[in-house]
């Protein structure tokens, strides 16, 4: 037996060579999927999903295309073996296990695995060694159905219940029980395929004598001397540095660590020297020395400063000197903040309203988050390349946008894509994986959360694009108050199971490895009430103990009746804006890839079926989406406010109303955004506004601005204008019939320039009858001044509507016909052309911004829109299109590439407004295809050819 495992090594290690680094990447071996129950076996990959190695081995269709998502359900509700031969001594190491994994090798147990999200390796020497048949050791993973695992789960005796209507289920019900991608359960954006598989890196790690490791995780922690969690740390103190390795095998007694830190601009070493107050448990090495605290350029954002990034590596070092292991990370210096902290009697005179903060402050400085939520952007994960998320990102970043909230309930975001923001200076507002539902509080389930939130927060804790850590998804403002409103005798029980979780177990795994970085347990939320670190848990939740007329946390809003979308009083009025949205149509070209002809039109069961809003309402047991709704409120926005698409070609039709639902999606966040920021300057101090969502995990009707396949809906362009550094922004008040418009930055340092405002009828003329701007002795085309201060908003003028058009104005419900004629409220659009001087943040240089906004008094389905004439042509020696309206003036003007034009393409500026002979210069992104001459085939249309029948 020995004789024959001795061969074998010899064979590996001359043969194959693959021990030579001491790691054998389990991506590069044969592995088998198989079920025996199905009599299915193929070839299986790592890192994979049985989903996507069926689809390889055309044992089934694209999981995305038609029905599959319905069609598919029996591969979650089998199990499924991933059987390898390897070579292995001494440990395999698992960054990721797709969920319940049987490990056997040999034919012998190893381990069961319940954790999608931790890290596993275990030491199978002896395994190895006693192997009967050593020549074909197999490993085998055997994954366990994922959706019949948590209804085993669900029913053990003395499982944890809760009130009715508490858990937000989908599909698949009782995700709660387990530590799985709750959104892989199904979501009322995307599909519940609950994949399974070896979903990240594996290897098998080799330690040829007692004095190898291997480094499998590394927490570097950089924070200001005296820095405390959640606090606002002072600005000229030292840098610490925090190390600490986490290692297979065990770190010699007597081992120290030694530090490298190179400046990745100048390629030229910052500072090096050894590691004080170094602790060595034998698994996890720690140290720290303290930095000069001037002597490193700062992380910034990427609209706030530079990215500037260093290398540090860290060596473990043996009693005698050897190097046993080596880790280097690319890092940076910053402080980030989230800041709750009380206003003060100072900031009361300024005009601040009481209560507490509630934004972000970088190095020091308070900024404005401009941003959206990230989902997962696929729901197989191993599909998410690198490439892909840089596309996104680079939308994110073109996008003005500075900040993302990876929402709970996905998955936590793999290094590559925190390398990602680092690099592109976006911030990643990060949550532990819990979300619209209340979890148990078993100490088996409390202790694999515990090891779960340990574990992520050491491997991404020296980003400096990680802005924060939140517990989970919606879980004081909703999941309580579902608790108070359903069961309000239980409500104190299960607030204090919540706090067992998100304060007694996730918080010190933020706290206890990191001094960098705040923690709240719940990213909607009003706070903390009270912060105190000579506590166990310092923190101590407000909740809804509100004193009236104070504001105090962020807002999440939804209103899905859209008769109320543009009246601001019935937006939320908070210190930061992490939620808001409302769901639009993917184009034409993105449905056409995952639908058959039959389908291709507004109501098709497909599509009805992949509508999954509302949500089917928190009961656990129910799988069903009232799909018509979901529909219907699309149908209703567009019929109240624009022109009603009825075109005889039924695909013209359909990618009218297509059109017509993106457009009243980005129209109603545009006017959401306008209000968050005006609230820079307004009592709420309001310093953030991150809408829902970023981009799609499919095709399907949602919230997203960037569909599945990287195409800019609307939305996506009217956020990248809205979220400028300087706009020009109208807020309309229904009720007292003022349209006040104001100038915003977001720059630190004061802006002036001008704001030119006119009406103009839809062919272009200036209204010269309409006089009355602001107090009414203006002209009819009148230029104002203004300035306004480093990160506020300031009222440039009150126009009255109601004494203007005093016509009723309002919805399209018969009650609001306006007059016809030339200055009827159908007739008339507002122009306001804003250009200033200001300097971006951390530069000296000077620069001009300049935006267009415009306002109707009456919503577009009822003006008296007329062609307006547009051209497209592309210029090949500037390379850019040019769009121009020769007749009148376009409104959402829509650019787009041929749908026979297998290309993927993105238009800089989409959706504007375009005024008579105006020329505007359209940059483009190529994401894919390469389709020739589609250049000439790009076309231009606006909202007023869904007035037409052809
Ligand atoms: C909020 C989010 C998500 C959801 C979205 C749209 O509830 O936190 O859970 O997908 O709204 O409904």
């Amino acid at each position: 037996m020995q004789a024959a495992v001795h061969v074998c090594l010899v064979a590996v290690v001359f043969v194959g060579g693959v021990f030579a680094s001491h790691l054998l990447d389990l991506s590069s071996q044969r592995w088998t999927l198989s079920s025996s129950a199905l009599n299915i076996s193929v070839r299986g990959s790592v890192p994979s999903h049985v989903q996507l190695d069926l689809f390889k081995a055309q044992v089934i269709g694209d999981p995305y295309y038609g029905l599959n998502d319905h069609n598919l359900r029996w591969v979650a509700w089998n199990d499924w073996n991933y059987t390898a031969t390897i070579h292995g001594l001494t440990f395999l190491l698992f960054n990721g296990l797709d969920t319940f994994a049987n490990i056997s090798f040999c034919g012998q147990h190893v381990a069961y695995t319940d954790n999608q999200f931790r890290q596993y390796f275990f030491n199978v020497t002896d395994i190895f060694l006693s192997c009967e048949d050593a020549a074909i050791p197999e490993l085998r993973i055997l994954f366990p159905s994922a959706p019949a695992t948590a209804i085993a789960i669900a029913n053990e005796p003395d499982q944890e219940v809760w009130p009715p209507r508490v858990q937000i289920g989908f599909e698949f019900s009782n995700r709660h029980f387990i530590r799985k991608e709750q959104s892989d359960f199904g979501w009322d954006w995307g599909p519940a395929f609950a994949p399974t598989g070896i979903w990240q890196k594996a290897w098998v790690v080799q330690l040829e004598t007692d004095q190898e490791i291997h480094v499998r995780n590394t927490l570097l922690d950089i924070y200001r001397e005296g820095q405390l969690n959640n606090l606002l740390p002072d600005q000229t103190k030292d840098w610490v540095l925090n190390v600490s390795v986490d290692a297979v095998g065990t770190i010699p007694i007597g081992s120290g660590m030694t530090y490298t830190i190179l400046d990745t601009e100048t390629n030229q070493t910052a500072s090096s020297g050894i590691l004080g107050n170094v602790t060595n448990a034998g698994d996890v090495i720690t140290g720290t020395t303290i930095l000069d605290g001037s002597a490193y350029k700062l992380w910034w954002p990427h609209n706030l400063g530079k990215q500037s990034l260093y290398n540090i590596t860290i060596e473990i070092v043996s009693a005698s000197n050897k190097t046993l292991a080596s880790v280097t990370k690319r890092t940076g210096f910053r402080t980030i903040v989230l800041y709750m902290g009380v206003v003060t009697d100072e900031e009361l005179a300024q005009g601040i309203a009481p209560g507490n903060h509630w934004h972000f402050q970088v190095n020091g400085h308070p900024f404005y988050a401009k941003g959206s939520n990230f989902i997962p952007p696929d729901a197989f994960w191993p599909r998410v390349t690198p490439s892909r998320l840089r596309q996104l990102f680079s939308a994110v970043v073109s996008g003005n946008q500075n900040m993302l909230r990876v929402w709970a309930s996905g998955a936590y975001s793999p290094d590559f894509m925190y390398d990602l923001a680092d690099e592109m200076g976006i911030l990643l507002w990060s949550e532990f994986e819990f979300g619209d539902a209340l979890y148990p509080i078993a100490p088996s389930f409390l202790e694999n959360c515990r090891l779960e939130a340990n574990y992520q927060v050491r491997r991404v804790n020296h980003h400096p694009s990680l802005a924060v850590w939140a517990g989970g998804n919606e879980l004081e403002n909703l999941e309580l108050y579902l608790v108070n409103y359903t069961a309000p005798d239980q409500y104190e029980r299960f607030r204090g199971e919540y706090e067992t979780l998100f304060l007694n177990t996730l918080l010190p795994a933020v706290f206890g490895n990191s001094r960098s970085i705040t923690y709240m347990p719940s990213s909607t939320n009003n706070g903390y009430s009270s912060i105190n670190f000579s506590r166990p848990i310092p923190v101590e939740e407000r909740y809804y103990n509100l004193e009236p007329g104070s504001i105090y946390g962020n807002t999440d809003y939804y209103n899905y009746k859209t008769a109320v979308a543009f009246n601001i009083s019935s937006y939320p009025s908070g210190r930061f804006s992490n939620e808001f949205g409302f769901h639009s149509m993917p184009s034409v070209a993105s449905w056409r890839n995952v639908l058959s002809e039959d389908d291709m039109h507004f109501n098709s069961s497909t599509i009805m079926l992949r509508n999954h809003h509302p949500p089917p309402g928190g009961l656990n047991t129910s799988n069903f989406y009232n799909s018509s709704i979901g529909m219907r409120e699309m149908t209703i926005a567009v019929e109240q406010y624009y022109p009603i698409p009825n075109k005889t070609d039924h695909i013209a039709n359909f990618s009218s109303w297509i059109l017509a639902t993106q457009i009243f999606q980005a129209d109603f966040y545009k006017s959401q955004i306008q209000f968050y920021r005006v609230g820079s300057g307004l009592p709420s101090r309001q310093l953030g506004c991150l809408y829902w969502q970023l981009e799609d995990i499919w095709q399907a009707p949602t919230w997203a601005g960037i569909e599945y396949e990287g195409r800019w809906k609307v939305l996506h362009n009217i956020a990248r204008e809205m979220y400028q550094p300087v706009i020009v922004a109208p807020l309309w008040n229904v009720t007292s019939g003022l349209l006040d418009m104001y100038v915003v930055s977001d720059l630190w340092a004061e802006v002036k320039g001008t704001v030119t405002l006119a009406w103009v009828d839809w062919n272009g003329d200036i209204l010269q009858d309409i006089s009355a701007i602001g107090d009414g002795n203006a002209t009819a085309a009148t230029t104002l001044q203004f300035s306004v201060g480093g990160l506020n908003s300031s009222l440039l003028t009150t126009l009255n509507i109601s004494s203007l058009f005093p016509t009723p104005v309002g919805l399209l419900d018969n009650s609001t016909t306006t007059t016809a004629g030339k200055n009827s409220a159908s007739n008339a659009l507002f122009v306001a052309s804003l250009t200033a001087t200001g300097t971006p943040v951390n530069t000296n240089a000077t620069r001009t911004y300049t935006h267009t906004n415009f306002w109707t008094p009456t919503p577009l389905g009822q003006a008296a829109l007329v062609d307006p004439g547009l051209r497209v042509s592309y210029d090949s020696l500037a390379d850019v299109f040019l769009v121009t309206a020769q007749i009148g003036v376009s409104m959402w003007t829509w650019l787009s590439a041929g749908l026979d034009d297998d290309v993927v393409v993105n238009f800089e500026e989409n959706g504007f407004l375009l005024l008579r002979g105006e020329v505007k210069r359209v940059k483009y992104h190529v994401l894919s295809g390469v389709a020739e001459g589609w250049k000439a085939r790009v076309t231009v249309g606006s909202i007023w050819d869904n007035t037409l029948s052809e």
